[in-house]
């Protein structure tokens, strides 16, 4: 049976972005035999990205999950897992619609499932594009989570990675409490402490093309809350 592979991009504002991101996208799923589709979680972006989902959607395999409002990556990113999991899809891949993940990586994330990996993440080899504070915060992000959180992976707050569909069966998604970034955080801590094993596809990382990023004060302070719940062990609670 051919293997399903979907890319969930959560947008908020990156019409512009996605105009270059999916042509990309299908093209190196063509390239490489990938039996891939996209599922775009919008958040009833003003740019009118979702009017550019659905004006192409005649062309593509791609679907549009339409939410009211704006609410957090995280929370995207449960629809879209709980949409992907209720489609059949084998292979779910969490990736920025900004333009900062490069597709041509897929095929390697894809190849790490195969040899056996659940979870697979891009780490930030180099980071193209980044203010000093920019790195900084994270920098931060990554010691909260190695030395806080105490989970011992590299760049724990990458939003570039691909999940076995049993990793999401078995994770409870209802039980996430992380609406925010900290969202990357939580989903590595569950998935580590579950026994999945964890691989590495080293990325170059580009900071956003358009449009603005969404990295609040109100995100960072809630890493710094999931991170502390994760070392007390009241994830659950
Ligand atoms: N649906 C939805 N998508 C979001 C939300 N917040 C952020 N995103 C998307 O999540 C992805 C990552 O967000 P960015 O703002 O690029 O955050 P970042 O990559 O951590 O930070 P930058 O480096 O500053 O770009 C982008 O595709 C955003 O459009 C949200 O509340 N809802
Ligand atoms: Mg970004």
């Amino acid at each position: 049976m051919t293997q399903k592979v979907r890319i969930v991009l959560p947008t908020y504002n990156e019409r512009e972005n996605l105009g270059i991101l999916i042509p990309r996208i299908f093209e190196v799923f063509d390239e490489n035999n990938i039996h891939g589709d996209i599922l775009v979680v919008d958040d009833n972006s003003p740019d009118g990205t979702a009017d550019l989902v659905e004006s192409i959607s005649n062309y593509y395999p791609i679907r549009l999950l339409k939410r009211d409002k704006k609410m957090g990556l995280g929370s995207a990113y449960i629809d879209g897992f709980e949409k992907s999991i209720e489609d059949g899809v084998d292979i779910i891949f969490e990736m920025d619609s900004d333009l900062s993940h490069d597709p041509k990586y897929i095929p390697e994330f894809v190849k790490k499932i195969n040899d056996g990996f659940d979870v697979v993440i891009g780490v930030r080899e180099k980071v193209v594009g980044w203010s000093l504070y920019r790195k900084l915060i994270s920098w931060g992000g990554n010691f909260i989570g190695r030395n806080l959180a105490g989970i011992k992976i590299d760049d724990l707050t990458t939003g570039y990675r691909a999940y076995r569909k049993k990793v999401l069966e078995s994770i409870d998604l209802k039980k996430i409490k992380s609406r925010g970034y900290a969202f990357q955080l939580e989903m590595l801590a569950r998935a580590y402490s579950e026994g999945f094993n964890i691989g590495y596809v080293p990325i170059i990382f580009y900071d956003r093309k358009k449009g603005k990023s969404k990295l609040s004060r109100w995100s960072m302070l809630e890493f710094f809350t999931v991170a502390f719940k994760i070392r007390m062990g009241l994830l659950n609670d």
